[in-house]
């Protein structure tokens, strides 16, 4: 805006200075209008001549005294200025889609605008009904050769400011977008499971607008359409703090442009999903604080409350959709944002609705597979053989991954690079340890006891797959021990920040 005053100022300087000569010139009786560089000069009588000659023809009509076109190219000249800084060419305004104000060298016809400035008064007139428009017309003639001199100069001017902010843009959009693919990535809606590159953010005032990026609403901020001003580059980190909502649900959210490390949970009911999950959040936490690094827990399941209550878990009730998450950040190691998705087991049984998976395992860091140990003895000393039966691990883990095949276009040959985590759950129950323990490893342990349909399945779809045995309850919890592999395979800065 300041920009935009300084080009009118030297444009309307230029059309004054010409103004005080044409002035000096009718009153020493030689009657030229004129240009500081003057046009009639410069390309001789031939060009110019004719359209003088012309020109001091039609002013002749109105009049051929000195002190009246004087005076009336006085009013020219004051309509040409006045028109300059009239209103609507200011108008910056974005359009509904997204409210925000252009750069005025970037708003759509920009250049139209600016040739149009000095003769704005018409159709300032023409707006205001109370003026009769009539007037300023009537006045053309003297309006024009101060307007068309000032459009010479705009265009000048105009052309270089373009280009100057068009460099400037195009650099500060490279750095930052630079920035932000090795910093962030994509971001998740924790509600409706999609991915997107950026989110849209909320103004103070409830604009929604598109995520502010150096471009052609401003270099360093963007302005909403209410005049409020938002960061467009994350220098200073304020960006990142700014209410997001997702393009897609709408959901409010909060991204902290930090990276996203999703994980998701698989296994069957009461294997123990939920309470590792919270269990291994209360270790990170206690893990992070150690390290000088900040974790904020955002959702309610992994809060603090529920880590209390951790032990006494409710079922998760099937259809649950919102993901837990939290972020990680210190000074020295960009943010990370943790996605947890925990769904109810049931889920998982291959007869229920499958839509709810398309979004969970479009994008994945690492999935967490869930084995209750007395389950699977259970199963094996039964009487009825575990094939066939509909809810039974291997029939959850092989709905799983004909979900995820699907889902993510795996043919059978190609194996999935995602870390996938075999863990046996419940370890803190001594009967429990003392036969897993008596075999040499869990897909011992497996194999033994008739489950060994698990580890095939999974090391036929994965190509990174290891085994935990993990106890989320009690003191020796060691429920983050496949989370910390997860984390660890995905980002390796989080790696040496925090789990060396
Ligand atoms: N002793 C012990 N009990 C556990 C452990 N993990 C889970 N449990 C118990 O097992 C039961 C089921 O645990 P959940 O965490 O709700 O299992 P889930 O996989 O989330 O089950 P759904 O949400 O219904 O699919 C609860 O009573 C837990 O307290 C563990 O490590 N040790
Ligand atoms: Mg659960
Ligand atoms: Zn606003
Ligand atoms: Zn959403």
């Amino acid at each position: 805006m300041a920009l935009m005053g300084t080009l009118i100022g030297i444009a309307a300087v230029y059309a004054a200075i010409s103004f005080i000569f044409t002035v000096l010139d009718i009153n020493e009786g030689t009657g030229t209008f004129a240009i500081v560089v003057d046009p009639f000069e410069l390309f001789g009588r031939t060009i110019g001549g004719p359209i003088h000659d012309a020109y001091w023809s039609l002013i002749s009509i109105y009049t051929d005294q000195k002190l009246p076109t004087m005076a009336l190219l006085a009013a020219g000249f004051g309509l040409v200025v006045a028109g300059c800084a009239s209103k609507p060419t200011w108008n910056l305004k974005g359009k509904e889609d997204d409210p925000k104000e252009y750069l005025f060298t970037h708003r759509p016809k920009a250049f139209l605008w600016c040739l149009m400035m000095p003769w704005n008064i018409l159709t300032a007139a023409w707006r205001l009904k109370k003026v009769p428009v009539i007037l300023p017309i009537l006045l053309i003639p003297f309006m024009l050769p101060f307007a068309l001199m000032m459009d010479v100069i705009l265009i000048v001017l105009f052309v270089i400011i373009w280009v100057v902010m068009t460099v400037r843009i195009r650099l500060a959009a490279s750095e930052d977008s630079a920035t932000y693919e090795k910093d962030t990535q994509y971001a998740v809606c924790p509600k409706c499971k999609r991915n997107f590159y950026q989110p849209n953010v909320k103004c103070k005032c409830g604009l929604v607008v598109s995520y502010p990026v150096p471009n052609r609403y401003g270099v360093k901020y963007h302005t909403c359409n209410n005049g409020h001003k938002m960061p467009s580059t994350n220098a200073d980190g304020s960006r990142a703090k700014m209410q997001a909502v997702c393009p897609y649900c709408r959901g409010e959210m909060f991204t902290h442009e930090a990276k996203p490390i999703v994980i998701s949970l698989v296994g069957s009911v009461g294997s123990g999903k939920t309470t590792m999950m919270i269990s291994a959040v209360e270790s990170l936490s206690a893990l992070a604080k150690e390290k000088g690094i900040v974790s904020e827990i955002i959702s309610d399941g992994i809060s603090v409350n529920a880590q209390r209550r951790k032990a006494n878990v409710p079922p998760t009730p099937a259809g649950e959709l919102d993901s837990e998450y939290f972020f990680l950040r210190s000074r020295d190691l960009p943010e990370k944002e943790v996605i947890i998705n925990d769904i109810s087991g049931t889920e998982f049984h291959p007869d229920r609705d499958k839509i709810l998976f398309e979004e969970y395992y479009r994008y994945n860091d690492g999935i967490i597979f869930t084995r209750d140990p007395l389950e699977v003895m259970a199963l094996h000393h039964s009487q009825s053989p575990t094939k066939g039966s509909k809810n039974t691990p291997t029939a959850i883990l092989e709905s799983f991954y004909h979900m995820y095949t699907e889902i993510n276009g795996y043919g059978p040959a190609v194996k999935s690079t995602v870390p996938f985590a075999v863990v046996l759950t419940k370890m803190d129950d001594s009967k429990v340890r003392s036969y897993v323990d008596a075999e040499s490893s869990p897909a011992e342990f497996l194999s033994k006891y008739s489950h060994k349909m698990i580890s095939d399945i999974a090391e036929s779809a994965f190509k990174n797959v290891k085994y935990f045995k993990v106890a989320s309850l009690g003191d020796n919890s060691n429920a983050s021990e496949p989370f910390i592999w997860i984390l660890s395979e995905s980002d390796q800065g989080l790696r040496d920040r925090m789990f060396k």
